[in-house]
């Protein structure tokens, strides 16, 4: 009986690189549902590779739109077919990937306001996108456009006290001046630019989302202390920008009831709040409760260091958020782009495809790893910007491989060695770790109390 009685709750929604997520989080913050949709395994007509598109440049990244609504289908199909109580929702929230943007067609809020109970989502919006294939984070195709945007602003270090970064390739300001430039014609099509985040919370509430101080500081266009778009950066990037983007809000606003559709077609009340979406970096700031002083470090497709700030201080390195928690403070985030997928690659090459053999590998051998050190990029990294694979002997001569088991504790010694370099080279003083979560991969727990320790 009790497993049936109504038990009201929100839901949490990720839209990720991979894949999209729910939990279900109930009056004591128990998590007891989850449901989620995974890309390339559940919509392989898309032909992604986790998740993404990489052209034939190497550095040009997309994801298409609607494999993101037909994700969101699939999910809340799964939820009524399972007996999930929609009754209960008393409000919604979620995170998307940071960066990415998405381009609703002139007409699309129309569509989005008269959603028909009696269709699924992806049958009633796929005509409504200007751009099929949306540019994402790990899209590193506009240097041309980050270098037009640091000159018109006074440089980089102009923009970076202004919005918090120097001009980076996959901020989103730097995405739409290069689809003005390539597609001028798509863009002026264009009603209205979202992010992930604010596209998501936009499927919920049936009109366009707006974009939350927090994900909105990942573009080079939000003054993060003034909390508005830059007149000099909107106008350096394309035309009629502000109007596309709408007006920035706080990152915990309730921007709206959900739409009607998901009130007749799976039985929300008609009360379910939609608070703003936010981006994932910034979301897991809220959620781990970070304090002045932590630092947090999640192994993620991307890994990224976060912390808590008062006082921004922005750096030709990393990048100064608008807190999601408290729009007067400030986050700051490094982020590393060949994470998960480059520690899977390494297991693929150096411990026959399994985690299992991964561990034992980083068990057998010690901490300093015999005095080897390597620096593994597949891809062109962020922080900071290289490519390549680098490994170095004892005798500090570079070497073209090693041995499976070094090669293994080299890339995690490696990679955390380069976390605690770059943080410490903003200023900042690593004290202790307040978290780590693990994305889908797991080190074994020795190999993780090393880690802190080496930290
Ligand atoms: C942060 C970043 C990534 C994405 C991954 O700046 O680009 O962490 O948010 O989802």
């Amino acid at each position: 009986m009790a497993e049936h009685a109504p038990r009201r709750c929100c839901l949490g929604w990720d839209f990720s690189t991979q894949q999209v997520k729910v939990v279900a989080v109930d009056a004591e913050l128990n998590v007891f549902y989850e449901e989620s949709v995974h890309f390339d395994r559940d919509l392989p007509e898309f032909g992604t590779q986790s998740g993404v598109h990489v052209h034939k440049d190497g550095l040009t990244v997309t994801s298409p739109v609607l494999m993101w609504v037909q994700a969101l289908d699939i999910i809340l199909e799964k939820m009524k077919a399972s007996g999930f109580d929609f009754s209960q929702v008393l409000a919604l929230s979620g995170a998307g990937q940071q960066h990415g943007s998405i381009y609703w067609k002139v007409g699309a809020q129309q569509a989005l306001t008269s959603l028909s109970p009696d269709l699924l989502l992806h049958q009633q919006l796929q005509d409504c996108f200007s751009i099929s294939d949306c540019p994402v984070w790990m899209d590193s195709s506009t240097t041309a456009q980050c270098r037009q945007l640091e000159a018109a602003v006074g440089g980089a270090q102009a923009l970076s006290c202004l919005t918090g970064s120097h001009a980076y390739e996959r901020f989103t300001g730097n995405q739409i001046a290069k689809i003005y430039q390539e597609n001028p014609e798509a863009y002026s099509h264009t009603e209205r630019i979202s992010l992930v985040s604010s596209f998501a919370a936009s499927l919920f509430l049936g009109s366009y989302s707006p974009i939350d101080y927090s994900d909105g500081s990942g573009m080079n266009l939000l003054q993060i202390q003034d909390k508005v778009w830059s007149q000099a950066c909107l106008g350096a990037c394309a035309p009629h920008l502000e109007e596309k983007l709408g007006p920035p809000v706080p990152s915990c606003s309730v921007v709206g009831a959900i739409s009607s559709y998901y009130i007749k077609r799976y039985g929300f009340p008609s009360g379910c709040k939609v608070v703003a979406f936010t981006g994932d970096n910034p979301a897991s700031l809220a959620g781990m409760r970070l304090e002045e002083g932590d630092i947090a470090v999640s192994l993620g497709t991307s890994d990224t260091l976060f912390l808590w700030l008062q006082k921004p201080m922005p750096a030709l390195e990393g990048h100064i958020f608008c807190n999601p928690v408290d729009s007067q403070h400030y986050m700051a985030l490094l982020c590393f782009k060949n994470g998960s997928l480059m520690r899977e690659k390494i297991r693929d090459e150096s411990a026959s495809r399994s985690w299992s053999d991964f561990s034992k590998a980083l068990q057998s051998t010690e901490m300093g790893n015999g005095g080897n050190l390597g620096f593994y990029f597949d891809v062109m990294e962020i922080t900071p910007e290289i490519i390549g694979r680098h490994r170095f002997n004892t005798e500090n001569r570079k070497v073209a491989a090693f041995p499976g088991d070094v090669e293994v504790r080299a890339l995690i010694e490696g990679q955390f060695m380069a976390k605690r370099i770059h943080a410490e080279g903003l200023g900042y003083r690593v004290k202790r770790l307040k978290d780590v979560f693990w994305a889908k991969e797991k080190i074994i727990p020795d190999g993780k109390s090393e880690l802190q320790e080496g930290m």
